[in-house]
């Protein structure tokens, strides 16, 4: 998998940061969404950062999309949710 767009972008480190706690193994790749416009582009034609590229070739975005297909690939008792203290 691998995760598009620049960290100085609260969307994409959001993902980042979810990714590893999750220990969802990913390749990030620093292409912005404006110094590298043409490249993003042949990435996401919409441009848009976050872009999760899956392992299947398909791309999301949408960092809280992302976050949920990504949830789903965690493994047992690995989770982004807080547990309720009582
Ligand atoms: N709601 C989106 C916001 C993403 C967003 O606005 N990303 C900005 C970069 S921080 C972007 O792609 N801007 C380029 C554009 O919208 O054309 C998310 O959570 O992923």
């Amino acid at each position: 998998m691998q995760l598009i767009g620049m960290l100085d972008s609260p969307d994409v480190r959001r993902v980042a940061v979810s990714l590893q706690l999750l220990e969802v193994p990913f390749e990030h790749r620093a292409i912005s969404v404006f110094g590298t416009y043409k490249q993003f582009r042949q990435i996401n034609p919409v441009v848009k950062a976050p872009s999760l590229i899956c392992d299947d070739g398909s791309v999301l975005m949408e960092s809280t999309l992302i976050l949920d297909y990504t949830q789903s690939l965690a493994g047992p008792g690995l989770t982004l949710r807080l547990s309720t203290c009582r």
